[in-house]
């Protein structure tokens, strides 16, 4: 245990039983460290429940400290009666558990091609958590939804970074009214910790992340739809399949919404060397919307064939499912191993992404390379670069325009054109980066330099 902890717990004592812990997180892909945005390697998907401990983190503002005794939840707007609830009374109302996946909508983003800004998370931008708090019904209900109320928007503690417009969504009246739709203040049988939203957060079970606000301080049901930027030019999704890599007009883009099926091989890793006549354990997870899994196929020859997975037998509706199938491959050669889901309505995996210019919902037939050899030869050492290229030193005016507010991190897992980098200093400036005019040329070809686009594979 950590003895700084302990030691200010004693000298303390009562006030700090108001404020959250901080959860000490293991082992995670660090994508941005602050703000926190943290992603669980692929060891995590064997379990059920994400432990607290591995659960990913995303935050477009830093960590918000909220302390229990000085909070409460206003429910504001197109209401019969204004509500001001603390704690205890939420606790009153019934308390509903349930088991659900938490996915950040740009989870697998560095999967698109070409490469979109953003965090770059690969496959753990996600985690299965135990919520348990207060439906969001309940509370309307007290307040007494008037005929006109539309949406409801929801505002969280944390504080915008600069001038980059604070993270504020809605949810649409009928999701809101959805039984399944809490105000959780528990996470996995615990207090809700610190960077998940402390003392309350929405959980809009079946949808993309950035409806469950955390840290919730205010409801507001309104007659219209929301104005502001998360909602009106962030998380949005094209109607219709885009051409890769252009612009789409937001009025032609819908919010994003329910998460659609998915699937992640857990292992083996990719590049993996196997013997012929050994069985090869193949497992992974799968997930969908507000629709269930029925089942999951695995492919060992380039989809020609798929043969039903065994699904472990843990499920709630909104849960993800393990499964695993055993292998045991007969040839040498060179395999992709494929797995897909099917949900219960049918629908199942495209083959191929669908390019969208923010980088959301990637839901992709995953594929794992393995080679089958009777010689399997010792891993060779990783290559690569170590990340920041000596050679190249950061111009005037880097550190102060773009590591004020982040750290380098946040940049380093980018690859975009020179094109995508002048828009993204673009927002940048927007955002209260101070950039001044002589240094930005300068910026804006080291970032190219260190951080261009891939090689085409
Ligand atoms: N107040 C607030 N709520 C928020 C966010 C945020 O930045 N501020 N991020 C959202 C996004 S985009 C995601 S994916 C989830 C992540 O939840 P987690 O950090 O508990 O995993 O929280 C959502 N709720
Ligand atoms: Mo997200």
């Amino acid at each position: 245990m950590n003895t700084r902890r302990v030691f200010f717990q004693t000298l303390a004592g009562a006030a700090l039983v108001s404020r959250a812990a901080e959860v000490q997180k293991r082992d995670m892909i660090v994508r941005s460290a602050r703000p926190a945005d943290l992603e669980m390697p692929l060891d995590g998907f064997g379990d059920w429940i994400t432990p607290l401990d591995r659960f990913f983190v995303r935050c477009h503002h830093y960590t918000p400290n909220v302390d229990l005794a000085g909070w409460n939840l206003t429910v504001a707007g197109e209401v019969a009666k204004p509500l001001t609830l603390t704690m205890d009374d939420l606790k009153k109302l019934p308390r509903v558990e349930l088991v659900g996946v938490l996915e950040c909508a740009g989870n697998g983003r560095a999967l698109y091609e070409p490469p979109v800004p953003g965090a770059q998370w690969v496959h753990g931008g996600v985690g299965n958590g135990r919520w348990a708090g207060v439906r969001l019904a309940d509370v309307l209900a007290k307040a007494g939804v008037k005929a006109s109320g539309k949406n409801v928007l929801m505002d969280g503690a944390d504080e915008a970074i600069g001038t980059m417009p604070k993270f504020q969504r809605q949810l649409p009246l009928t999701k809101a009214l959805n039984r399944d739709t809490l105000l959780a203040y528990e996470m996995n049988g615990e207090t809700l910790p610190q960077q998940h939203g402390f003392p309350l957060r929405v959980v809009a079970a079946g949808w993309a992340g950035d409806s469950w606000t955390k840290w919730l301080t205010k409801l507001t049901v309104i007659d219209r739809d929301a104005d502001g930027f998360w909602m009106k030019t962030g998380y949005r999704h094209p109607l219709y399949p885009v051409t890769p890599g252009t612009a789409v007009d937001p009025a032609k883009m819908h919010p994003v919404e329910a998460l659609g099926i998915k699937t992640v091989i857990a292992g083996p890793a990719e590049d993996t060397q196997v013997m012929p006549g050994k069985p090869l354990k193949i497992h992974g997870t799968a997930w969908s919307g507000e629709t269930p899994v029925a089942s999951v196929e695995v492919s060992v020859d380039r989809g020609r064939t798929w043969r039903k997975a065994t699904l472990n037998p843990e499920q709630s509706r909104y849960g993800w499912r393990l499964w695993q199938y055993s292998w045991t491959p007969e040839q040498q050669g060179f395999y992709f191993l494929m797995a897909r889901a099917y949900d219960m309505a049918g629908k199942t995996q495209p083959m191929e992404q669908e390019w969208n210019p923010s980088g959301y919902l990637h839901n992709v037939v995953p594929r794992v390379a393995v080679t089958v050899t009777e010689t399997p030869e010792k891993p060779q050492p990783a290559g690569g670069s170590s990340g920041a290229n000596p050679q190249f030193a950061p111009p005037a005016g880097f550190q102060t325009a773009c590591l004020t507010c982040h750290g380098e991190d946040m940049i380093m897992q980018e690859r975009l054109t020179g094109k995508q980098w002048n828009a993204e200093v673009d927002k940048m400036v927007r955002w209260g980066a101070q950039v001044k005019a002589e240094d930005r040329g300068a910026i804006v070809d080291y970032l190219l330099k260190l951080y261009g686009p891939r090689p085409l594979k």
